[in-house]
């Protein structure tokens, strides 16, 4: 997916000043042993810019991989504003629509051939787990490397229960390698600076793993932004209303949580 790094054990990502704000406060926050190292910006002598990150499989040895999305909302209020005031019809986001389901699209939509993009955001989070769970698998990469993206309309938690299985093969060290990360990170969110002054939206739980060790990071803060003036905190376990900016991200990782305690468990 990205670039690697000017150094070994680096990777480029393309540059999101967004996302860089909130990496430079989070090597200074409680949340730091959950998050890539990062280690500055790059600009190549194209002129495109990066910002370079500890690259996260680096320590494993043919490593599994997951991404989890995290949250209830995966779109910003910012970009409902812009899509009220001036709706923009996404091409792109109303043919992903139609791939995944040709019904989907109102009488209208396919008339104009389109979608705004809060439409097509929700809508994801309707047909996954996103609306209902608080988080959603978005890939698994196994350890020989093949992948699969197979998990836009995975609803049902028996799915999501299932894939989990697969991805862990019945390891029950490493499972319990992730439950006490995943208690781990819980505590620091709870005493992260970061995180109560910060709405986290899009951003995942890297879960990676090979055949003695596993962890967890929070990776992807581009559209993680800090809190408006107007609205100083949020619980990250509410229910989301347009103004209140909560983000469900403890929703989804208690879920989580609870998922790979059956795992134990079951
Ligand atoms: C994608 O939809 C993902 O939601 C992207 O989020 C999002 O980028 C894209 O919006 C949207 O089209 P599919 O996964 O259904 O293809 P992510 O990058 O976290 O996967 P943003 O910029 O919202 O993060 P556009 O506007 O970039 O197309
Ligand atoms: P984008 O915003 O372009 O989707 P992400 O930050 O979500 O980018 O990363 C996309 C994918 O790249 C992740 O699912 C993960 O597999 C991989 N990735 C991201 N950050 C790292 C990292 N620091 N180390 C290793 N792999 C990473
Ligand atoms: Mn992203």
């Amino acid at each position: 997916n990205f670039k690697s790094g000017r150094q070994h054990g680096t990777i480029l990502k393309k540059f999101c000043q967004r996302e860089k704000e909130a990496l430079e406060i989070l090597m200074d926050d409680a949340l730091k042993p959950y998050v890539p190292q990062y280690y500055g910006q790059f600009k190549d002598e194209e002129g495109n810019e990066f910002i370079e990150l500890e690259d996260l499989l680096g320590h494993f040895s043919n490593p599994c991989v997951m991404d989890c999305k995290i949250g209830v909302r995966t779109y910003l209020e910012e970009e409902l504003m812009k899509a009220k005031e001036k709706p923009k019809l996404r091409k792109d986001m109303y043919e992903k629509m139609c791939q995944i389901d040709p019904t989907a699209p109102l009488p209208e939509e396919h008339k104009l051939h389109g979608v705004t993009k809060p439409r097509y955001m929700v809508w994801r989070e309707t047909i996954s787990t996103t609306a209902t769970l608080g988080f959603r698998i978005e890939g698994i990469r196994r350890s020989d490397g093949t992948s699969s993206k197979d998990f836009k309309t995975m609803k049902s938690e028996n799915q999501v229960k299932d894939s989990f299985s697969s991805f862990m093969n019945g390891c029950s060290d490493i499972v319990k390698q992730y439950l006490e990360r995943l208690n781990a990170l819980k505590i620091a969110l709870a005493q992260s600076q970061f995180f109560s002054t910060h709405e986290v939206i899009g951003s995942s739980l890297l879960f990676v793993h090979d055949s003695t060790k596993a962890s967890v990071w929070m990776i992807d803060f581009a559209k993680t932004c800090p809190l408006p003036e107007g609205c100083p905190s949020i619980s990250h376990d509410k229910a989301w209303d347009l103004g209140n900016h909560e983000d469900g991200y403890l929703i989804g990782l208690s879920n989580l949580i609870k998922f790979f305690e059956d795992m134990i468990t079951d």
